[in-house]
């Protein structure tokens, strides 16, 4: 009998013991305020040479995580605004020039144009609508360029063409061909490179492709256009087979691409030299395209 009261009532502390401990971190939980959703973008340089911009970004309060398509506030990813305000909160993110949406890192802002640029970075959720209003922070950075800006529909049909735009200035723009004929002038003068889903470029890196047997590839893996000296450049077309990975070497202030496949596909155009190396830093600008099923 002893033994059962006894017993009894060390089961009785022990539920009480339980209970006061569950009461506790009740109350801890109640007095601790959620955590404040913060976006924190690591100092850059005030000024840059070449034009993309690799900003460090991470974020306070919420889990950073790809687009998946849920609308929960729990994770979200970062939102670039460049030279524009961001969308209100519960707005859908515009697939635009200027907009650039990562959950990666560090997030490269290509493309930029001389001069003074702002960049504000915000958070959107996985159905890539804006959330967490206080959550932005700023930074300002002065390009002095080279620079080169490419502009492209972001949707076209299968089997429309794809005409790309390209503007650049703090180099002279020569044609590929021509210039086996000139001397090396290091980035004062260069052309443009287009890459077809290829591997991000880098600084510096050559875009001169060799054949399986070691030597290099002759021009007939370049795209040839004739745009003389001092003349506007004219549109061109390319009848040519876009197999990922493709270089095309251009002059051309305006490229079309034929039978892109449906899909997102990236194109990056990069600045290179004569000896058709990135200038470094880099020169360069970057398109996602969509190509719908017709
Ligand atoms: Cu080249």
């Amino acid at each position: 009998m002893k033994l059962r009261i006894l017993m009894a009532v060390s089961l009785l502390a022990l539920v009480g013991t339980a209970c006061s401990q569950e009461q506790k971190t009740t109350a801890t939980e109640e007095a601790t305020p959620a955590p404040e959703v913060e976006v924190i973008v690591e100092d850059i340089p005030s000024e840059i040479t070449g034009n993309v911009l690799a900003l460090h970004v991470r974020a306070t309060g919420v889990e950073i995580a790809a687009p998946a398509g849920n609308s929960s506030a729990q994770s979200a990813h970062f939102v670039v605004f460049v030279d524009r305000e961001p969308v209100g909160v519960g707005e859908p993110i515009p697939n635009e020039k200027g907009v650039i949406e990562s959950a990666e890192q560090p997030i490269k802002v290509w493309g930029l144009t001389e001069g003074k640029h702002t960049l504000k970075v915000a958070l959107a959720d996985g159905s890539r609508r804006r959330i967490h209003e206080k959550a932005v922070a700023s930074k300002t950075v002065t390009v002095t360029g080279p620079w080169v800006q490419a502009s492209a529909p972001s949707e076209v049909k299968a089997g429309e063409e794809l005409m790309i735009t390209i503007k650049s200035s703090g180099f002279t723009v020569v044609d590929p061909e021509a210039s086996h004929d000139m001397p090396a002038m290091g980035e004062k003068v260069g052309h443009y490179h287009i890459l077809y889903d290829g591997a991000e470029p880098k600084g510096g890196q050559s875009f001169t492709q060799k054949h399986s047997n070691g030597k290099q590839a002759d021009h007939q893996d370049m795209a040839r256009f004739d745009v003389a000296a001092g003349e506007p450049m004219a549109q061109e077309s390319m009848e040519m087979g876009m197999t990922a990975g493709r270089i095309f070497h251009t002059s051309a202030g305006m490229v079309t691409l034929t039978n892109i496949p449906p899909g997102e596909h990236t194109i990056y155009v990069v600045v290179g030299t004569l000896e058709h190396r990135a200038f470094d830093p880099l020169v360069a600008d970057k398109l996602t395209v969509r190509v719908k099923p017709a």
